[in-house]
C-alpha cells in the first residue's frame, strides 16, 4: 500500500504588503508489516474416539494477518511444541490422526 498526499504550505512575511510564496510538499506513507497474525480462536482442545477414520482432518485452524500489503499478509504455520526437534514451516496445516 502506498499513500500520496500533496501539501502546499504558505509563507509570508510580516511587512504592511506582505509577500507570501508556496512550495509543494509530497508526503509518501507506505506500509510495513505491523501486524501480526491473528488465529482465532487461540486454543484448540479436539476430542476424537479410536474410531476415527485415519488421515481425516481432525481440526482447522485458520490465522489472518491485518496488514493491507499482501506480502505482508501471507501466513504459515510450524509445529513448536511439545515436539521442540520440528519447526517446519508450511503454507497450512492440518491435523490428521
Ligand atoms: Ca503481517
Amino acid at each position: 500500500m502506498k499513500i500520496t498526499t500533496s501539501l502546499n504550505p504558505q509563507a509570508r512575511d510580516g511587512a504592511p504588503t506582505p509577500l507570501s510564496a508556496t512550495a509543494t510538499v509530497t508526503v509518501v506513507v507506505t506500509d510495513v508489516n505491523d501486524e501480526p497474525p491473528v488465529c482465532a480462536p487461540t486454543s484448540l482442545t479436539v476430542s476424537m474416539t479410536l474410531l476415527a477414520k485415519t488421515q481425516a482432518p481432525i481440526t482447522t485452524l485458520q490465522c489472518t494477518d491485518r496488514d493491507v500489503t499482501p506480502i505482508f499478509q501471507q501466513t504459515g504455520y510450524s509445529i513448536v511444541s511439545p515436539s521442540q526437534g520440528m519447526h517446519q514451516y508450511v503454507n497450512e496445516i492440518s491435523f490428521t490422526f
